[in-house]
């Protein structure tokens, strides 16, 4: 198995630059930097501030902080300086001249946080894919402005060729990775369709990176996963059935964390472990409200849920880590305010029964008994009831196919339109 690489070298030391719109984020931004520096093994030396509400084109921050940090990095000796932002090709190279040190920006940082944490397969090709899309258009960038300089046909120097067969080798490793995944992913779709057969709903543990997903997945399925509090302790999925009270069940799966800003191509490339959730009748969104940010991470577990198109899904947030909350009536008011919410703690197991039985009543909502007649000419249908629920009786009768079945919503939603009252069948 190839294995996939880590950019940077052990125990480097970093200059960080932090470039963010308001004050009142600075602590947040900067302490979930250095979370994110120590997962990476990078030793944090000194944090450099601008404020600044969108990037400057060519160099990312100011040219008087371009100047200030070049000699704070040379002061402090670092090995690199880390901008925590999405650093274009031409600016990352600017940079490096200007500061005579290597540059690297917080998509990097995570994409080699991810790289570390791979284990599976799956997870090591989609980690080396998101890392050569990432790297693909900063090599097409310096191409396309060195092209420029050379101008019309018949001018190929040899640093040209040299990107040229650079961005060759990237594209065919991609398009190889993509077929890697796409089998992969096809083992990880007949294990989803087999778990159709049965008439549970899908649930999904969602939430930002350390919220206590794992944890609570362990304590509710019995699993032994891995729960650290280093972000991202979890990247490949794990799905078990849960049996909860009154004889109902469910599938749950506890999946990779979000965070703010989550690289798009990070996203792109583990489409398929993120199918997981997309592929969910409801989620458990986990929020870890002993951070402070707890609402800035909400925020941006919510927007992410947008991107993978799974923010309509019925959602029951827990809140987690409350044993972290002395003040009942703070606890009272959190749960008061959010909809379909609960309060727990994962790590003690308080709250869990309020947890089970809010699970329950959603399971309860999402298995609903139907009897339709469904016409020939949508039979596919059926076979759909078949991964999507529990089905009782079906009849191939000349006006139709009689169906009845419990089924989770959205099926029942397809078979709205040709569903009987019992007095009829
Ligand atoms: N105090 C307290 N700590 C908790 C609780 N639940 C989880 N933790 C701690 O929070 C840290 C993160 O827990 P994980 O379960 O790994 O969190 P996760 O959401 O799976 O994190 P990633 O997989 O890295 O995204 C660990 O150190 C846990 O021990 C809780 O209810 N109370
Ligand atoms: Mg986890």
């Amino acid at each position: 198995m190839r294995k996939t690489e880590s950019n940077i070298p052990k125990t480097e030391k970093a200059v960080l630059v932090v470039v963010n719109e308001h004050d009142s984020d600075d602590q947040m931004v900067e302490e979930e930097l250095i979370g994110l520096c120590e997962a990476a093994g990078v030793e944090p030396l000194i944090t450099v501030r601008q404020r600044l509400d969108r990037p400057y084109k060519g160099t990312f921050i100011g040219t008087g902080k371009v100047e200030e940090v070049a000699v704070v990095a040379k002061d402090v000796e670092a090995d690199f300086v880390l901008i925590d932002g999405e650093v274009s090709g031409i600016q990352q190279r600017n940079l490096e001249e200007a500061f005579g040190k290597k540059v690297i920006d917080r998509t990097q940082l995570i994409l080699d946080i991810f790289a570390r944490r791979a284990r599976t397969r799956e997870g090591m090709l989609q980690v080396e894919l998101a890392q050569l899309s990432y790297m693909m258009p900063k090599l097409m960038s310096v191409y396309t402005k060195f092209e420029r300089q050379k101008g019309g046909i018949g001018m190929r120097g040899p640093g040209e060729t040299k990107l040229e067969s650079d961005r060759r080798l990237v594209r065919d490793r991609i398009s190889r990775l993509k077929g890697e995944i796409d089998e992969v992913k096809q083992i990880r779709d007949r294990q989803r369709e087999g778990r159709r057969k049965h008439p549970f709903p899908f649930a999904s543990i969602v939430g930002y990176t350390s919220a206590g997903k794992s944890t609570l997945m362990n304590r509710m399925a019995g699993t032994d996963l891995l729960a650290d509090a280093m972000p991202f302790a979890t990247l490949d999925p794990t799905t078990r059935k849960i049996d909860l009270p009154e004889g109902y069940a469910m599938f749950l799966t506890d999946t990779v964390g979000f965070i703010r800003n989550l690289p798009t191509h990070l996203v792109a490339a583990f489409r398929s472990t993120l199918e997981e959730v997309t592929f969910s009748d409801f989620v458990l969104h986990v929020v870890d409200v002993s951070n402070p940010s707890w609402e800035v991470q909400m925020d941006a577990v919510m927007d992410t849920l947008k991107i993978l198109g799974a923010e309509g899904k019925p959602m029951i947030t827990v809140f987690n880590k409350i044993d972290t909350i002395t003040d009942p009536t703070v606890r009272r008011d959190l749960v008061a305010e959010f909809q379909n919410s609960v309060a727990i703690s994962a790590k003690s197991g308080e709250g869990m029964d309020d947890l089970l039985l809010a699970i329950k009543r959603q399971v309860q909502d999402l298995l609903g008994f139907v009897q339709a007649l469904v016409p020939y000419s949508e039979s596919s249908l059926i076979q759909d009831c078949y991964n999507f629920g529990r089905v009782h009786k079906v009849d191939y009768r000349e006006e139709g196919i009689y169906l009845e079945a419990e089924l989770v919503s959205e099926m029942r939603g397809k078979l709205r339109r040709y569903a009987i009252e019992p007095a009829s069948s």
